[in-house]
């Protein structure tokens, strides 16, 4: 008998290391998918480890025959700003790579009679607004508004959720007898999210994270977008807590494909204050990097979730105080404490 689990692709990643922390906690059986081993940390939490690609369709097939998955996170992703350097391979692995894993999933419920659970992070890049103006007017953006992104990411993002859509909804709809629905997509667009023990790398909502990491290392950090931008973020438990909330939400409560999530729309700014308050080694030099400026002027200022707080009670535990003063700064100081101690002159003996 196959065993049953739960697949977790792009577990090395920031929202991995959150996630199978709480699904290991719950005493899943958590199978893994990254295409570099699971750092040591991780590894002991899981049943099985695959290290590979997502676009290998081979090494699906081998996870297909030996487990029984009936619950999907696909995480793996290369994200905006990486994405804009290798377009190519960013569609291989947003794009074909989705397309591979829910493939996959229509499969694994083909085979064990039960629809599985895809939960699929997209991303405020699945916006585009045209200019700062407009972006400024927009408020708080709707899942339907401003559906025209300038990345490749975003147009991967966007165009991945209709293909879940697709799988769920209307898969091979003309065939003689339709396969009723084996993948059950459920998707957010999450903000830029911050996590106190990672760092990420390839995105453009980096800056935050970047700036608080450096400041908290007694870093200099040189911040790539003015101190007026404004997106939406949230907290990495936040974000863990929202996808394992709709993942186990109750299909017919579940109104929409793709839900808006926020939890707090600072300026750089603004964040730069609390940083520098909270570290007084910290150091933030503005330095603008115009280009990709560029993409964060495109995505919102902020989102409109309501949708999310009314299908499936999504409800951020931090808002930008709390995630501050409760979360962020005690666990980064905690994570860098033998890194920023500074020697205390008082306390040192004259010999
Ligand atoms: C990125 O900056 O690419 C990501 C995102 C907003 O999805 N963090």
């Amino acid at each position: 008998m196959r065993a049953s689990s739960v697949l977790v692709t792009g577990a090395n990643g920031e929202i991995g290391h959150g996630l199978l922390t709480r699904l290991a906690a719950e005493q899943r059986s958590i199978v893994t998918l990254d295409i570099a081993p699971l750092e040591p940390s991780l590894a002991g939490l899981v049943r099985r480890e695959f290290t590979g690609s997502i676009t290998d369709r081979g090494l699906l097939e081998r996870i297909l025959a030996e487990f029984e998955i009936d619950l999907v996170f696909h995480l793996a992703a290369l994200l905006s700003t990486r994405a804009e350097f290798t377009p190519i391979s960013a569609h291989q692995v947003n794009v074909d790579g989705t397309l591979n894993l829910l493939e996959f999933s229509h499969h694994e419920g083909e085979s064990h009679g039960r629809p599985v659970v895809f939960v699929y992070p997209s991303s405020i890049a699945a916006y585009g607004l045209p200019d700062l103006e407009t972006k400024m007017r927009a408020r708080r953006v709707r899942e339907d508004e401003w559906n025209a992104p300038t990345t490749m990411y975003g147009c991967n993002k966007l165009y991945c959720e209709h293909l879940g859509r697709y799988y769920a909804r209307h898969y091979k709809q003309l065939a003689a007898d339709p396969p009723a629905g084996r993948v059950d997509f459920r998707c957010v667009r999450f903000p830029g999210l911050i996590s106190a023990l990672t760092v990420p790398s390839g995105g453009t909502s980096d800056y935050a994270p970047e700036m608080i990491h450096a400041a908290a290392r007694g870093q200099a950090y040189a911040c790539f977008v003015r101190p007026d931008t404004r997106i939406p973020f949230m907290v990495m438990p936040d974000a863990i807590d929202a996808l394992l909330r709709l993942a186990s939400a109750s299909r017919e409560r579940l109104f929409r494909t793709a839900y808006n999530l926020t939890a707090f729309s600072p300026t750089a700014d603004e964040i730069c204050q609390v940083v520098t308050r909270a570290f007084p080694r910290a150091s933030v030099q503005w330095n603008t990097d115009e280009k990709r400026q560029r993409i964060v002027d495109s995505w919102p200022a902020d989102v409109d979730d309501s949708a999310a707080r009314r299908d499936w009670a999504f409800a951020p535990r931090y808002d930008f105080a709390g995630a501050f003063e409760e979360y962020l700064i005690p666990t980064i100081r905690e994570r860098y404490k033998s890194e920023c101690q500074i020697p205390n002159p008082k306390s040192q003996v004259p010999k």
